[in-house]
């Protein structure tokens, strides 16, 4: 594994590409890599972006790449698949757009499941963006779907989020119900050629007034047309201003802090839970509680008990 990880660390597409596939399969080998890797990494701007479904995310990271690449700087990708069956799934949204890049070796992307994640991110993301980061991208780009916990979740990881709306369909609103106001370090109002796109902005610049304070960081709003890529030289911009704010403010140790941590409880969580449900240790066991329960000789919560302090002992 070390040979592996010295080549993640020399930026070998390949080898990035493996040790990723690694970690997504919760290999041992995996986890050993990742324990050499973890010195490289801090140096690379997470961004991520979230928001409803359909709204331009990929588009809008598709265009994100580009600008980034024009200015010199390497890219990484990952889109977490939806957990929604509504999207039909179609990724990275429109994967021929996507070619150019893919032909670009200054660019990683790269789809993962939410396999396994129990309503959150899958827990492989913190090691995919620690992987990109070790590998020498400069920028590593995250799209997670909108749907209920997940957009929370992506908080957890980034130095920046982008918080992607489009005019119509009431998104302020939604955008309000859904704590998308606190999570968001820039607003994007997407498709911006569509009708009602200054009554949106001028919506969320309102709640943005409401909740603002003298003195304090305003979160911007950028109007994009992704699809033909405008606003979006714009938009680097307000992402790269915000990355300025926190090194100012001394809060990107705060925010990287929350990645760390998030990831040190994620990684314990599969721990425990293989531990757990280690078929040959435990799978006896509980058929045999759960015969029990069947049966109303124990109830759910004791059987549950049993097991966790078996483990523990
Ligand atoms: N009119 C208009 N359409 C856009 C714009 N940006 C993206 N689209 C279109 O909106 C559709 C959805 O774009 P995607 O980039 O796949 O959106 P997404 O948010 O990634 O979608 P999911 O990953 O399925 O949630 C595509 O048909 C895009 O071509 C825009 O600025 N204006
Ligand atoms: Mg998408």
């Amino acid at each position: 594994m070390k040979e592996l990880a010295s080549k993640v660390l020399k930026g070998d597409t390949r080898s990035v590409a493996r040790l990723i596939t690694l970690v997504e399969n919760n290999s041992r080998n995996a986890a050993n890599a990742m324990k050499i890797i973890h010195k490289h990494t801090g140096n690379a701007h997470v961004v991520g972006v979230t928001g409803v479904m359909g709204s331009g995310k990929s588009t809008l990271i598709y265009e994100l790449a580009r600008g980034y690449r024009k200015q010199g700087k390497t890219v990484g990708i990952v889109g977490i698949d939806p957990t929604s069956p509504f999207t039909g799934g179609a990724l990275l949204g429109d994967r021929i757009r996507m070619q150019e890049l893919a032909c670009d070796s200054g660019v990683f992307i790269r789809s993962m499941g939410t396999r396994g994640a129990l309503g959150g991110l899958t827990g492989a993301i913190f090691d995919v963006i620690e992987i990109l980061d070790a590998s020498g991208k400069d920028v590593v780009l995250v799209e997670t779907v909108g749907v209920g916990q997940g957009e929370v979740d992506v908080v957890k990881m980034a130095d920046t989020t982008l918080v992607v709306l489009v005019p119509g369909l009431g998104d302020s609103i939604q955008a309000i119900k859904a704590g998308i106001m606190e999570i968001a370090d820039v607003f994007v109002v997407n498709k911006a050629d569509r009708p009602g796109v200054d009554r949106a902005v001028a919506e969320l610049e309102s709640m943005l007034d409401l909740k603002h304070v003298e003195g304090e960081r305003r979160t911007p709003v950028v109007k994009t047309v992704a699809r033909k890529g405008e606003g979006v030289s714009e938009l680097i911009q307000k992402i790269d201003n915000h990355m300025n704010y926190l090194k100012e403010q001394n809060l990107l140790e705060l925010r990287r802090r929350k990645r760390y941590e998030a990831e040190l409880v994620e990684i314990i969580r599969r721990e425990l839970m293989s531990y757990i449900f280690d078929e040959k240790r435990l799978k006896g066991k509980i058929d045999d509680l759960v015969d029990r329960i069947s049966m109303k000789k124990m109830d759910p919560y004791t059987g549950a008990e049993e097991v966790l302090e078996r483990m523990l002992r």
